[in-house]
């Protein structure tokens, strides 16, 4: 990136300063990775404090007792929400996953999944700190997300794959993949690798990575290393998030095959799903169809409250327009998928109106398009606009993605009729 936009308040620039990093967290637990040893596709976790893993650190240099101790996934934003340590950079900003979760639980289905799981679930916006020498094997992020990555202090050595080289990476039944480019890969399981590409790239102190969605990469860290780690999708990259969510869910499916006559075979298959994925189909459904209803809330406030209709679509408008595409477009791919008939999966326009968090939603999407277009403020006209919302829309309940096309296409019809973008 030409310039990252970065204010950091974290007085951690430079070296780490332990006194200060040792203050935080000292109560709740965290997973720490054991660089030195594997466990099925990962790292292994071990459960203990910042304070504690920040102890070991300044005594042992970061390797506890022989093995190498990175934290990753650091909940820090969530975990201390007053504390403003930073600002997302503008171009990161369009981040509908974080948007979400800061109002709403993934997981609609409270029986099914442990606290443990809420928690880790809870936002993708983390801290990551190790010492010379951990890292972060062979993988590709969490829904095939975009993410972003800054270093606060330290270095970092990337390898990346593009999609187009995937395969080169995956054994011949394309179910599992090399964990370390550095270590043995065996040429009979990985016939491709030797043939693979890798773009190499170094990262220094406060400076900024994007890693496009579905790109498989390695991390090492150089020196003593502290960054900021955000994962995010928005309209852009919707559709890899669906293409995942398939692909695993048929995965599950064959794996509990046996099950198949099951009465509560679709059920066990969302909920593996779920547990290995971080979200199922219903989850998805649910996500989308907010997103849907937050956009059309914006659409009509930009349209109508503020007359847009007049005059050019602003950029702002386009980008409303084109985030309904896109949702449209895999909704249009799960149509023959039984997503939303379970019950309980209607959701209601009129009822999410009534929702503070929903209108919390809304109001940080049309806050952060204000920012991004440079427009003027849409965001206080939102209210205002819902009465009249509520007369202007014959639909306005979803329970499947049929709905879900339909109400897009009546809110595009009657609100963005006018200027196709
Ligand atoms: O910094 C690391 O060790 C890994 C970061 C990473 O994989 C990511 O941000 O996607």
């Amino acid at each position: 990136m030409e310039n990252p936009i970065f204010t950091f308040s974290l007085p951690i620039l430079g070296n780490p300063k332990f006194r200060f990093l040792g203050l935080w967290s000292v109560t709740g637990d965290l997973q720490v990775a054991d660089c030195g040893t594997r466990e099925f596709t990962d790292q292994k976790r071990i459960e203990m404090t910042v304070s504690e893993f920040v102890d070991r650190w300044l005594h042992d240099g970061g390797a506890g007792g022989g093995s190498l101790l990175y934290l990753k996934d650091w909940h820090f934003v969530k975990e201390y929400p007053e504390y403003i340590a930073y600002r997302t950079p503008m171009d990161f900003s369009d981040d509908w996953l974080n948007f979400y979760l800061d109002k709403f639980h993934m997981h609609n289905d409270p029986d099914t999944y442990s606290e443990r799981n809420d928690i880790s679930c809870s936002d993708y916006r983390f801290v990551y700190m190790g010492s010379k020498g951990t890292w972060t094997p062979l993988h590709a992020d969490v829904f095939r997300s975009y993410s972003w990555s800054a270093n606060v202090c330290g270095k970092k050595q990337w390898y990346f794959l593009p999609p187009s080289q995937h395969h080169l990476v995956f054994d011949r039944n394309m179910k599992s993949s090399v964990y370390d480019i550095f270590a043995e890969v065996s040429q009979s399981k990985f016939p491709g690798f030797e043939k693979a590409i890798w773009w190499e790239c170094t990262q220094e102190e406060n400076e900024v990575i994007f890693v496009p969605s579905g790109w498989y990469h390695q991390v090492h860290n150089l020196e003593d290393t502290i960054s900021i780690n955000h994962n995010w999708f928005n309209g852009y990259n919707l559709s890899w998030v669906w293409d995942l969510l398939l692909k695993d869910y048929n995965e599950a499916s064959e794996y509990i095959e046996d099950l198949k006559g099951c009465d509560d075979f679709e059920e066990l298959c969302q909920r593996n799903l779920a547990a290995n994925t971080g979200m199922n189909f219903y989850d998805f459904f649910i996500f989308i169809v907010r997103f849907a209803f937050a956009n059309v809330v914006l659409l009509h406030t930009l349209a109508h409250v503020k007359n847009e209709t007049s005059r050019k679509p602003s950029k702002a408008l386009q980008h409303i327009y084109f985030n309904l595409e896109s949702i449209r477009n895999v909704a249009v791919k799960m149509k023959p998928i039984n997503t939303g008939d379970r019950q309980g999966v209607l959701l209601d326009l009129r009822k999410n109106l009534e929702d503070h968090s929903f209108i919390e939603l809304c109001a940080a999407v049309g806050k952060t398009y204000e920012l991004i277009h440079d427009q003027d403020k849409t965001t206080p006209t939102l209210l205002q606009c819902t009465d009249l919302m509520c007369t202007s829309f014959v639909r306005s309940q979803v329970q499947s993605s049929e709905d879900l096309v339909a109400f897009i296409n009546d809110a595009l019809t009657k609100l963005g009729g006018a200027f196709s973008c």
